[in-house]
């Protein structure tokens, strides 16, 4: 069978699942969203990662109906939370070719009942590089319903600065590439100070990705980034986990 037709069996027979991940406020340390990752449970393989799948999801246009369901479940799953925790879903280029994703959003905000401000969307700089005139007028209609927009994996494309021009983004998430080296590399440490910094002057908060040690954390602090994501708070976690960490959430 084609890849196409395993993606739309997969579909059809539930085995895509989203696992949350936590965000954390980098003062209080209190949980403030969940990132939804998606995961494939394969009948022979067991779980797939999307690192293997969501290209060939791309290449094949099921990311489109792939992701519609992941909007929706995620909306559906957050309106359950406390009203104080958020939570963030990955958009690929495709999702804004087909021009009705606007409404996709507003349907799945309004079936679940959440409000606008509890979803934030992410995006990367590759959203933009092709044919961005209608991209940005979706993302313009996106963030006037009251959804925040990130910008994912910031610093690793080609000219990630041009695109905080283009779009007047909610949030830069640094990519873990340089909280990994923080402790090793005073280019890094000056890099996401920057960044920081850039983001403040422009009203953008900077969310620091991929925190696995207490020493990253301080250091991200110190530097003035508003939240963290990373294993040292939290692997992706399947839904009845986050909601036992939410018991605890007051
Ligand atoms: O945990 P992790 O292995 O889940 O994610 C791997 C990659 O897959 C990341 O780059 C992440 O952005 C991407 N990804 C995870 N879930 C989704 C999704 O629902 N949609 C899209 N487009 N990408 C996703
Ligand atoms: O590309 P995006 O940022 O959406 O994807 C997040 C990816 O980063 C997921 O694969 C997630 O599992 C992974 N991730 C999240 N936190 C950490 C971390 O602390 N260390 C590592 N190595 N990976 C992480
Ligand atoms: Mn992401
Ligand atoms: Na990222």
């Amino acid at each position: 069978r084609d890849l196409e037709t395993v993606l739309q069996q997969a579909l059809e027979s539930n085995q895509f699942e989203l696992y949350y991940q936590p965000q954390v406020d980098t003062i209080t340390e209190q949980v403030v969203g969940f990132e939804a990752l998606l995961r494939w449970h394969h009948p022979e393989r067991g779980l797939v990662s999307p690192v293997e799948f969501i290209p060939l999801a791309e290449e094949t246009g099921m990311i489109v109906p792939i992701g519609e369901w992941v909007l929706r479940q995620a909306c559906k799953d957050a309106a359950s939370w406390p009203a104080d925790i958020g939570v963030a879903v990955n958009l690929s280029p495709l999702q804004f070719k087909s021009q009705t994703l606007a409404h996709t959003v507003v349907s799945a905000l309004g079936d679940a009942g959440l409000p606008a401000s509890r979803l934030e969307l992410e995006i990367t700089e590759s959203v933009l590089l092709t044919d961005n005139d209608t991209a940005l007028a979706t993302l313009h209609h996106i963030r006037s319903l009251g959804v925040r927009i990130a910008m994912d994996d910031f610093g690793t494309g080609y000219s990630s600065l041009s695109y905080l021009r283009l779009f007047p983004f909610d949030k830069i998430k640094i990519d873990q590439s340089f909280i990994r080296e923080l402790g090793n590399s005073k280019d890094c440490a000056a890099i996401v100070k920057a960044v920081v910094d850039l983001g403040a002057s422009l009203g953008i908060t900077t969310t620091a990705e991929g925190v696995e040690t207490s020493d990253q954390l301080n250091r991200v602090r110190e530097q003035g980034c508003s939240e963290i994501q990373g294993y040292l708070f939290g692997k992706p976690l399947p839904i009845s986990s986050v909601h036992e960490l939410l018991k605890r959430h007051s």
